[in-house]
């Protein structure tokens, strides 16, 4: 497995890879390095068949503190303009296989951002939610005005993004940002829980699930029902939905083998 810096990379069960931020001291600001090999390890992950599944954390302290601050104030007009990291969260956006993020602490800004890149997010009781660019003079860079009033809703978007104000994980629940809560000894565990239970099914009904489910942020209705329709009809050509329902009529457990 490769080494990297700023983040750990470990396949820690079956079909999961845990993927941690590893910048402690700095609050795992996502500094340009930390991006390249956080899309880094999600390309490899996405081309490795037996990966099923990816847990994202920063850890049991803090998800992260967003964008690297000191980083930021480097760019000029030109640097923003020719920035490598916009490309850097496109392929992170692109990763294929379901991706959930088990949050403990901040997740601010650019770090909020990347919660709400994962598919399904688990946040511990101390978990806080925010995108506090309005107080630097900038607003959201990494889809946060987009990705956060699809999932939030109107009113709770604005005040966090005018504003600048924290949620914390009761009001992340309730607005439908996080899946779940639990106690934060135990995020990271519910998320491997959840992973591995993901990790055994079909995966290539997953796969056709997650993008299906995400096209509804790009699509109306009636082109959102074509493409389910699309992708149930390719699944009829798996040897995993025939193991699937035939494991159900013979009463056992179905194995998918991803084919
Ligand atoms: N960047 C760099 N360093 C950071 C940092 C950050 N975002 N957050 C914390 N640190 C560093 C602190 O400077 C401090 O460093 P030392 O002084 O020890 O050297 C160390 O981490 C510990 O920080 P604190 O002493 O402040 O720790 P606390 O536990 O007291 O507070 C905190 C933690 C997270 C509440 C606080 O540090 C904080 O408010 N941090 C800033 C949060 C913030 O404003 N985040 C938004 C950043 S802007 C884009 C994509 C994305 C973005 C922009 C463009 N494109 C693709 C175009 C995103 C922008 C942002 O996220």
């Amino acid at each position: 497995m490769a080494e990297y810096e700023d983040i750990v990379v470990e396949g820690t069960a079956e079909h999961v890879l845990q993927i941690t931020l590893d910048r402690p001291k700095a609050r795992n600001a996502l500094r340009t390095n930390l991006l390249r090999e956080l899309a880094e390890a999600l390309d490899a992950a996405a081309a490795d068949e037996g990966v099923r599944a990816v847990v994202l954390t920063g850890g049991e302290k803090v998800f992260a503190a967003g964008a690297d601050i000191g980083e930021l104030a480097e760019l000029d007009l030109k640097g923003v303009v020719e920035d490598t990291r916009p490309g850097y969260w496109q392929r992170i956006a692109q990763f294929p296989k379901p991706l959930i993020a088990a949050v403990n602490g901040y997740a601010l800004g650019g770090g909020c951002e990347l919660a709400m890149h994962a598919d399904i997010i688990i946040a511990a009781d101390n978990a806080q939610f925010g995108q506090p660019e309005i107080n630097l003079g900038i607003i959201p860079g990494a889809g946060g005005t987009q990705r956060l009033i699809r999932t939030v809703g109107k009113s709770l978007a604005m005040k966090m993004v005018l504003a600048g104000e924290w949620i914390d994980a009761r009001t992340a629940l309730a607005s439908g940002l996080v899946a779940e809560i639990t106690p934060r000894e135990a995020t990271i565990e519910r998320a491997h829980d959840l992973a591995g239970k993901i990790a055994a099914k079909s995966p290539m009904a997953v796969r056709q699930a997650k993008d299906v489910l995400l096209k509804a942020f790009d699509t109306d209705l009636t082109a959102g029902l074509r493409l389910e329709r699309q992708a149930f009809t390719i699944l009829a050509a798996t040897e995993d939905r025939q193991e699937g329902l035939s494991a159900f009529m013979d009463k056992r457990k179905p194995e998918f083998k991803g084919r």
